[in-house]
């Protein structure tokens, strides 16, 4: 396979201003005309090449001249130019219905929609598909009017009109020069949640939001959600839309989260579908979270886009950390700050730590479609806080407002952007840029030592090797640190941020009345793992005192991993601190409940074993499982006293509301851990009388991963009541997936030939074959069982969808972290996925390195 290296960029060769394409719609037969306007980009006798994926020129003109001299070099096409500006037309033919990769032009549930991002417009029609190559597009569609009665593109619609034989047309313009990434036609019978925003300078935006009529009901909450994002691009960043309308059609089949397409973001119907009934809080926050990220986008990947892929977390990094923040302003910060390092936890440190390691700016790639990563993404939205950290809030408004103006229109990098950070801040950057190129998680140890009435921090870092990269520079960790009093529990000196540039340095607090207790990068101020000397009896009281609420749920949750490791290691543990100090977080009257739910959940299966030097699932979950019951059993009262404070009435999406639910059902399972006769009652109560799925769902989760009869009862009763609705039967997949009974695995193996399960929409593919990956319990199950389930899963897929295949593989390849048993069986899968006739390169790139 060829490999992409980010050294080898060169401006293209040729330029195409403009582009008119002409869509003759159909299903299964689909006529492309393309005419694009070239210019020679500089002085070279270089031809014209297309880039071409799977499609046959059915004929070529150069300057309105039947061409003859053209070639196909691969699915490339060359044509032989010789002035320094033609037009160039082409004319393919594609077959939408039988694309089930889900990138170019394909039908979901009768609608005709497009994937192009990243390189998906070279299905539809030759071009030169990449990044830096920047046209005016002007789009024709025509359908036929029944089965297709509305016809979406970017931009602006200028003209439409009926034709004989039942068809019609429509023509939008987009009058900003695009990539063609963001290209996107819609075509379907589809109806629109309409709305309108007064931008700040005063023009009215049409908005819409596109789904099939019985959808309409649940897409008030995305609507509303454009809206408050509108606003506050507005507010924070100072940017107003552009266009006249802004377009977001959901469908059903697709690769993506969503799609920020210029004026028409396509999504995926999990992102934008919500109603009490059959989305949960969490929903309704990702809902937001990504309608924002998409919106955000028109500004941080749109109007300045990126010069090549390598630049991706150029628009992804930024654009997360935008939403982040968003999020954050909507209610609770503390507790979004909580949820997002998770997550970071959860999918970027492991990736940093494994064969898949790649910088935020990668060197060289296979298949682009495999590094829209948590590293691009996550690691990348922490990059930018650092800097936001580091300039502090004016100066980072100054440097993103130099950004916005100086790169508006282009193609830009990395480095502009931390340049543009540099002179708007009046920083220096230079050594910060090492978390552009030097992948791995920077490993701190803060020790703090007293003597008398001084105490000092000792910091030092290391950054582990990674693939390709043995040894690493120091680079510059922002650490918010703060001391406070043992005694009284005051703060003893003002948060400081220090920057760590060093591999070593000491810092010295002096006039100390009390013995110091540290607490250190507070807010997570960099995304890096901190070891420090506190003891239990330390991070106890950090989980009561600290004044920063992420420190403070940071403490509780090293508390418990501590205690867990201990407990891995030794067969069994002393659970008292974490008992004293959960009880002191669960009876706190000054917290609120989102956060409580946060702070006393215990740490996941694979966080555990991320501590591990060989990862042992079983030990894992006994240990776990023995600190859930003895909490359960310990703080009955306290847990009965959360559970039934928290009862609401009616449902309501509030972020008191949100707290309420999250912490009865935490409560509810704690409740069952502690193995009380009336658990399994309560938790079927809850489902039967749920009105929403927040509780729905967090009962059956409950009941799922229990003992009870009642479990396959409310399984069959969930399976029966959302019989045809597929994001809701996603959520019944992956509850079984996910359960940490011991027969996880037979039933997932059964469920993988129930007959609602397919390959062929990715949703339902992630919802039983991702979630089960991700279950440390089930899919490390000691006969490898679970990894030839998922490899024989992925070998289906990938003759699909090798994107989405591509992206299932990372658990099988962390073989490294257990024990030579089942280190062995996992690269036997990957040998086999490996050694598959006709493997897409996605696949082979993923299934390679992974075994490196
Ligand atoms: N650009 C791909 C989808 C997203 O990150 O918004
Ligand atoms: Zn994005």
């Amino acid at each position: 396979p060829v490999v992409t290296r980010r050294e080898d960029y060169r401006e293209p060769d040729w330029r195409v201003p403009e582009i008119a394409l002409d869509f003759d719609l159909d299903p299964a037969a689909t006529r492309v005309h393309a005419t694009l306007q070239v210019e020679r980009n500089g002085s070279h006798d270089a031809p014209l090449r297309l880039a071409g994926d799977g499609l046959l020129a059915l004929v070529v003109r150069v300057d309105g001249v039947v061409a003859e001299d053209w070639t196909m070099d691969g699915d490339d096409l060359v044509v032989p130019l010789s002035g320094a500006a033609h037009t160039i037309e082409t004319e393919v033919e594609i077959a939408p219905e039988r694309n089930t990769q889900l990138m170019g032009l394909y039908a979901s549930g009768g609608i005709l929609c497009t994937q192009c991002e990243a390189e998906g417009f070279r299905r539809i029609t030759f071009f030169p598909d990449r990044p830096d190559v920047l046209s005016k597009y002007k789009v024709k569609m025509t359908a036929d009017k029944a089965r297709f009665p509305v016809l979406l593109a970017n931009g602006d619609p200028i003209a439409q009109g009926d034709l004989d034989g039942g068809k019609h047309w429509a023509e939008w313009h987009d009058p900003f020069p695009k990539p063609s990434y963001l290209f996107a036609i819609v075509a379907g019978d589809l109806v629109a949640n309409r709305g309108s925003f007064m931008t700040m300078s005063g023009r009215e935006v049409q908005l819409g939001i596109w789904v099939r009529l019985p959808d309409l009901p649940k897409t008030d909450h995305a609507l509303h959600a454009l809206k408050l994002s509108m606003a506050w691009d507005e507010k924070v960043y100072g940017r107003e839309y552009d266009l006249d309308v802004f377009n977001i059609v959901a469908v059903d089949d697709f690769n993506f989260g969503a799609m920020e397409n210029k004026g028409l973001n396509v999504f995926n119907s999990r992102y934008i579908l919500a109603d009490p009934d059959t989305a949960t809080d969490y929903d309704y926050d990702a809902i937001a979270a990504v309608v924002a990220h998409e919106y955000f986008h028109n500004w941080s990947g749109n109007r300045i886009t990126c010069r090549d892929w390598f630049q991706l977390s150029l628009k992804e990094g930024f654009t997360v950390f935008r939403d982040q923040s968003f999020s954050a302003d909507q209610g609770s910060a503390a507790v979004k700050r909580i949820e997002d390092v998770r997550g970071l936890r959860a999918s970027q440190f492991p990736e940093d730590a494994g064969p898949l390691a790649h910088p935020v700016r990668p060197d060289e790639y296979i298949e682009i479609s495999n590094f829209y990563t948590a590293t691009i993404y996550n690691k990348g939205a922490e990059v930018i806080r650092m800097m936001a950290t580091i300039l502090g809030p004016e100066k980072f408004r100054a440097a993103t407002d130099l950004y916005f103006d100086r790169f508006d229109g282009t193609a830009a990098t990395c480095e502009d952007f931390v340049q543009s950070m540099e002179q708007g801040g009046g920083v220096d950057l230079t050594q910060f840029r090492r978390w552009y190129s030097q992948a791995g998680t920077p490993r701190v140890s803060a020790t703090l030592t007293q003597e008398g009435g001084r105490a000092r921090l000792t910091l030092r870092q290391v950054v582990p090797p990674t693939p390709g990269q043995p040894v690493k520079e120091p680079m510059v960790l922002p650490l918010k640190v703060k001391l406070f009093g043992a005694v009284t529990g005051r703060a003893l000196c003002d948060e400081q941020l220090v920057l760590l540039k060093d591999e070593s340095h000491e810092i010295l607090f002096e006039n100390l009345p009390e013995t110091p207790v540290l607490s250190i990068n507070r807010g997570f101020s960099a995304p890096v793992v901190v070891e420090t000397n506190r003891t239990a009896k330390d991070l106890a009281f950090l989980s009561a005192h600290d004044d920063d609420p992420f420190a403070r749920y940071e403490a509780m949750q090293q508390l418990m991993l501590d205690t867990l490791v201990t407990s891995v290691a030794n067969g069994t543990g002393d659970h008292q601190a974490v008992i004293d100090a959960v009880r002191n977080t669960l009876t706190d009257a000054n917290l609120d409940r989102a956060f409580i739910a946060e702070a006393v959940l215990l740490p996941s299966d694979s966080f555990i074993g991320d501590q591990m030097t060989v990862v042992e699932p079983e030990a894992i979950f006994r240990a776990r499982e023995a600190l859930r019951q003895d909490l359960g059993k310990a703080l009955a009262t306290e847990w009965r006293a959360a559970y039934e404070g928290s009862l609401a009435n009616r449902f309501e999406y509030s972020p008191a509301a949100k707290g309420a639910r999250r912490l009865k059902t935490v409560a509810l399972g704690y409740i069952a851990a502690s193995g009380a006769a009336d658990a399994d009652g309560l938790a079927f109560d809850q489902f039967r009388g749920a009105d929403n799925m927040t509780d729905r769902q967090g009962a059956m989760t409950t009941l799922v991963n229990g003992a009870s009869p009642l479990r396959e009862e409310a399984l069959e009763a969930f399976y029966t009541r959302y019989q045809g609705n597929g994001l809701v039967l996603d959520k019944w997949f992956q509850t079984q997936a996910l359960s940490s009974r011991e027969d996880t695995l037979d039933r997932v193996e059964r469920l993988a030939a129930h007959p609602d399960f397919t390959l062929s929409n990715p949703n339902r593919a992630r919802s039983l074959i991702g979630a089960f990956s991700v279950n440390q319990r089930a899919f490390h199950d000691v006969s490898g069982r679970g990894y030839r389930f998922v490899a024989d899963q992925l070998i289906a897929l990938d003759k699909l969808n090798p994107q989405t295949a591509a992206k299932l593989l990372p658990p099988l390849g962390r073989w490294k972290r257990f024990d030579e048993g089942r280190a062995a069986k996992m690269r036997a899968e990957l040998e086999r996925i490996v050694a598959t006739p006709e493997l897409s390169k996605d696949m082979f790139e993923q299934a390679s390195k992974s075994l490196d």
